[in-house]
């Protein structure tokens, strides 16, 4: 059984950077056990208006203050503050970007959800995604499952009755698959996107969304397929980000041989311009992604 641990000390990853990586992976612990506590809503409202759950808060500032005071890092962009954190007394030199709880509404009928994580170099998170240094996620489901990339390649890891977590695949390829999910509803969606959707389903896709991205994109990094949230009439750019969303999974998805695109371009190549950038999305194995793009010019 290799651990989390023995699998990161055969990177090339500096020693700060594996203990920051494993700080944060093992706080899947106390966030699953807080899940009991906080089924409901918050009664307030995260910088897009959307309702936060109780978890998502809890979790958020569970994060905040474990890597503050590690003193492992220089600023964190959560996607449940309006602002960029800032530790400047930090002796470590890496930004964090993070969705702390991601799919919260899920919680309270018992579903999948997850934690996204994303590690530069710097002191900067405003950073591509193609300059990631560490993308992983924590998936809640029947397992607690963290999926990691240090730049070489994607593994998992279960969390075992011991606590640790201990390798169960390494090296994942993401195939090409018939899975696809979009989020948004029909009547909203924009043509280029009803011609994708009417592109799948004519390629017998089989649809799964639940409403976890995590859950849903890791489902695709197993089987394959696409994972969707597109620009609707209503927000025309979307409702996911690409600094606390986007660019951890599309790395990932990348270092699995997959793609990730906004149905236009590759999204790991855009600057992000502010903590709120919001993007459409698609991600998922690489010839679906290509084929939205040519989709989206008229298929
Ligand atoms: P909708 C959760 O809020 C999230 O950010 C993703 O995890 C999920 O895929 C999507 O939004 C669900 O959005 O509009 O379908 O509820």
């Amino acid at each position: 059984m290799k651990t989390l641990r023995q699998y990161l000390d055969e990177t090339p990853c500096e020693k700060p950077l594996k203990d920051l990586i494993e700080l944060i992976a093992y706080q899947s612990i106390p966030i699953r056990d807080a899940f009991i506590d906080n089924q409901t809503y918050a009664g307030t409202e995260n910088t897009y208006g959307e309702e936060q759950a109780a978890l998502d808060k809890w979790a958020d500032n569970h994060l905040i203050s474990v890597l503050g005071e590690s003193g492992l890092v220089q600023e964190i962009a959560s996607e449940e503050q309006a602002d960029i954190v800032r530790f400047p007394d930090a002796l470590g030199k890496y930004a964090i970007v993070m969705d702390p709880l991601d799919g919260s509404s899920l919680i309270q009928v018992n579903l999948a959800v997850g934690t996204i994580i994303g590690i530069f170099r710097g002191k900067n998170a405003l950073q591509k995604g193609e300059d990631l240094a560490v993308a992983m996620y924590m998936l809640y489901g029947p397992m607690t499952v963290l999926t990691i990339t240090t730049g070489d390649g994607v593994s998992t890891f279960a969390l075992n009755s011991k606590g640790i977590f201990a390798l169960l695949k390494e090296n994942i390829q993401m195939p090409e698959g018939k899975i696809f999910g979009s989020g948004g509803t029909r009547n909203e969606w924009l043509p280029g996107h009803q011609n994708f959707i009417t592109h799948c389903e004519q390629k017998d896709g089989k649809l799964r969304y639940s409403g976890s991205f995590v859950a849903d994109f890791h489902q695709i990094l197993t089987y394959g397929g696409i994972y969707c949230y597109p620009a609707t009439q209503g927000k025309t750019d979307g409702k996911l980000r690409l600094v606390f969303e986007a660019n951890p999974i599309g790395f990932i998805a990348k270092q699995a041989g997959g793609a990730i695109s906004d149905g236009t371009r590759d999204l790991l190549t855009v600057v992000p311009n502010k903590p709120d950038h919001r993007t459409p999305i698609y991600v998922g194995s690489k010839k679906i992604v290509e084929s939205v793009e040519s989709c989206m010019r008229g298929c």
